[in-house]
């Protein structure tokens, strides 16, 4: 083994002057108590110590069928020592075009057509301009507004963080992409606290889209773009019939619905896609993550045929989409995607969270009576447990889990004081019962 793939050196780096300027981390003080990791297998990550910590968030959302697959890292290396990149302008090879027409088979009904990015930030830019691009070819150039949701994620470039709705991520960065409105958030805890699935009342929240068409009117609008489930923010899951309403207005006032499904897709509901599970067709489905089971970075972009045929229209010796990166269906990302949809349909993975859901529902309930939960939110195999914050100290006790949760074994993602869990698709019962044990733990052992 080489010198730098021995965890053991790893250990006894000091980080304190590292030139690593971390994302989203706390880098000062984490580089003063790092928390690493060397080796992973199935549901486990090693620390470099060999020390086993149970992956409670799949990676970052996205190691839904568990780390370092066979299947998927044989792929990749075969594919690494037999074409290693190919230009994806005026140029192809052939697992691009078989792993879209593999992908869109999975895809909603009507969603025939699909567009390769690198990372969930991308294909959220290449929707954006997909729509924008879209109404302008129909005539429909007027159409240039774009609304977002508060609380919505969908990524750090610049499209993605205008239409984005998480202040902290929004106020140092100026002012954005112009022509940009919000609709107000879905999250209503007097009335949908420690709901179990779906919360019953909010279908409304989704008539302020109205008020938003008669303030700009519906002719500037081009598209709203929402997670199905707000998870980075939290996990907001969508009340009863509000989906289904935003839906009706997009469609009532000639506005593309986009779903920002990054986290949602790949079987994290117990379907392919939320939008299956939910029963609402959105116009475009931006996805990635889970696309490669995070082996490789890759993000897509799903379209409605419709769309795709509106820029099939002019002279076809000109290119009809002035758009796309170096990378896109790279030859890894395409190999371990592959293997990846192998992997999902041989182990059932696609559905498997909608088999566990009942017990993980159960599960996660029954930490609420622990000490500091004031809501615990629950959908496929996502659970979050809302933590009242410590006076004064926002965020201090829900870094605090982290830290501790790390200690006793187990990864688990908070944002502020909210604890998220995901873990990979392939979690048995008694290691589920081992994630919600270690953070009952915490929680009993917080101030
Ligand atoms: N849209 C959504 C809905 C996402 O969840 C992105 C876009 C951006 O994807 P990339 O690949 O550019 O990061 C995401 C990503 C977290 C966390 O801790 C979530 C994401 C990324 C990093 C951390 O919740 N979501
Ligand atoms: N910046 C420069 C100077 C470039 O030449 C390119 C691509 O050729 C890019 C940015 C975009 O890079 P990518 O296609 O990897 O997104």
């Amino acid at each position: 083994m080489n010198e730098r793939a021995r965890p053991e050196a790893v250990a006894t780096l000091s980080l304190e002057q590292s030139a690593w300027f971390m994302p989203f981390t706390m880098n000062r003080q984490f580089k003063k108590h790092p928390r690493l990791v060397a080796r992973a297998e199935g549901i486990w990550y090693y620390t470099p110590e060999g020390r086993k910590v149970l992956d409670g968030t799949s990676g970052l959302w996205c190691v839904n069928a568990g780390h370092c697959r066979k299947r998927i890292v044989e792929a990749v290396q075969r594919q690494v020592a037999t074409l290693e990149f190919a230009p994806p302008f005026q140029l192809g090879h052939p697992l691009a075009f078989e792993f879209a027409d593999r992908v869109v088979k999975l895809a909603p009904e009507g969603l025939t057509r699909v567009f390769f990015t690198n990372s969930g930030s991308e294909s959220v830019e290449t929707a954006l301009k997909l729509a924008l691009a879209y109404h302008r070819l129909r005539g429909e150039g007027h159409r240039t507004r774009l609304i977002g949701r508060e609380r919505g994620y969908h990524g750090v470039n610049f499209g993605g963080t205008a239409v984005g709705g998480i202040v902290a991520n929004r106020k140092i960065f100026g002012a954005l992409v112009a022509g940009v409105d919000h609709l107000r958030h879905t999250h209503d805890p007097e009335r949908n606290a420690f709901s179990r699935g779906q919360p019953k009342h909010g279908a409304e929240f989704a008539d302020d889209l109205e008020r938003l068409c008669a303030l700009h009117d519906p002719s500037t609008i081009a598209a709203v773009i929402v997670e199905p489930v707000s998870c980075s923010a939290g996990v907001f899951v969508p009340p009863v019939g509000y989906l289904e309403r935003l839906r009706e207005i997009c469609t009532k006032h000639g506005i593309l619905l986009i779903f920002d499904e990054v986290i949602t897709a790949w079987g994290r509901l117990g379907r392919p896609f939320a939008a299956q599970r939910f029963g609402v067709t959105p116009d475009l489905i931006t996805t990635a993550k889970g696309i490669t089971n995070a082996t490789v970075p890759m993000g897509a972009v799903f379209m409605k045929e419709e769309i795709f045929q509106t820029f099939m229209q002019g002279p076809e010796n000109a290119i009809e989409l002035p758009h796309g990166y170096t990378y896109s269906a790279h030859p890894l990302a395409c190999a371990a995607g592959l293997a990846t949809m192998d992997v999902y349909e041989e182990e059932g993975l696609l559905t498997r969270a909608e088999a566990l859901e009942p017990y993980w529902q159960e599960q996660a309930h029954s930490l609420r009576d622990l000490p500091h939960v004031v809501d615990i939110r629950n959908i496929g195999l996502i659970a979050a447990f809302e933590l009242a914050p410590r006076p004064g100290a926002p965020g201090a006790r829900g870094l605090e889990a982290h830290i501790r949760a790390f200690e006793k074994g187990a990864y688990i993602r908070v944002t502020g004081d909210i604890i998220a869990l995901a873990p990979p698709l392939i979690i048995q019962k008694p290691e589920i019962d081992q994630l919600f044990a270690t953070v009952r733990e915490v929680l009993k052992s917080l101030p």
